[in-house]
């Protein structure tokens, strides 16, 4: 997988790529990362970038043509390149769209700055848009990290081969089930026995019900999504019933 980052801001990538499982994935050669400055591409003495918006109003708007000519350098060697521009109005960013772009191969990361590009980027050079979540940042370089670690995760390799990403709970839309590790009693809270027991039929029968249970407390739209058996339909029941008895509020843990 091959992440271009379109920025005005480079240095703002060093560290996130130099550190742990992304840092791993760049040396073993599983994704490669280039950071390109837009700046780079503006072509007059000043290397002018963004210009003030028509119309007046508060603010710079990032200029088309810098941006055009990186986006076409890129494409002219690679027209499968995925365009990406990352912004509060796009769509917002779930497992399944991650699952869907770490198949492709090229993928162009559009990060803005100001108050945004010029429109006839979002018409001419953007194939997508998205969002990380319904806040505004000061770019779009931390959304593209978040997406780059998001897709890169899952590609074959890169967390190692003990363990799957495409399984995660989001995969199958259930919140992940508690983990523990050692001590087994601290300050007198104590590890669940079953997880010490070494029945792992049970030890999978209760992880599966804590992550129904947990789901079903926190994110219940994640559950119309979710493939439930039979047992998974009768244990959510048993554990309504049982919340609306004891009027508990306790899902706000
Ligand atoms: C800013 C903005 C504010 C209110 C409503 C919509 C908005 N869109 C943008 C926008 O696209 N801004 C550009 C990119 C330029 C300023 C910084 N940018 C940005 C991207 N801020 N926040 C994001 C972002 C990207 C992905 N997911 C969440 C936020």
């Amino acid at each position: 997988m091959r992440f271009e980052i379109l920025t005005l801001f480079p240095g703002m990538f060093h560290s996130p790529f130099q550190e742990s499982i992304l840092a791993k994935a760049i040396e073993k050669g599983l994704i490669e990362i280039r950071i390109i400055n837009i700046r780079d591409f503006a072509t007059d003495k000043h290397q002018v970038v963004d210009d003030a918006p028509y119309g007046g109003g508060q603010g710079m708007v990032m200029k088309v043509e810098p941006i055009s000519r990186v986006i076409e350098q890129i494409k002219s060697k690679d027209p499968s390149a995925w365009t990406i521009y990352l912004t509060p109005e796009g769509k917002p960013l779930k497992q399944e769209r991650v699952k869907e772009l770490s198949l492709r191969s090229h993928l162009i990361l559009l990060c803005g700055r100001y108050e945004g590009v010029d429109e006839r980027v979002r018409e001419l050079f953007v194939d997508e848009e998205i969002s990380i979540g319904d806040y505004v940042l000061t770019g779009g370089e931390l959304a593209a990290m978040v997406l780059i670690d998001a897709v890169s995760r899952l590609l074959p390799g890169v967390l190692g081969s003990d363990r799957s990403a495409m399984e995660d709970s989001f995969s199958d839309s259930l919140l992940e089930y508690p983990q523990y590790t050692r001590p087994a009693n601290f300050r007198g809270h104590e590890v669940p026995e079953v997880l010490l027991s070494g029945n792992h039929q049970a030890i999978s029968l209760w992880r599966r019900r804590e992550a129904l249970k947990r789901t079903w407390m926190r994110r219940p739209d994640l559950l119309k999504k979710a493939e439930l058996s039979e047992e998974d339909k009768k244990f959510l029941e048993e554990i309504s019933k049982q919340m609306s008895l004891n009027g508990d509020n306790s899902h706000k843990r």
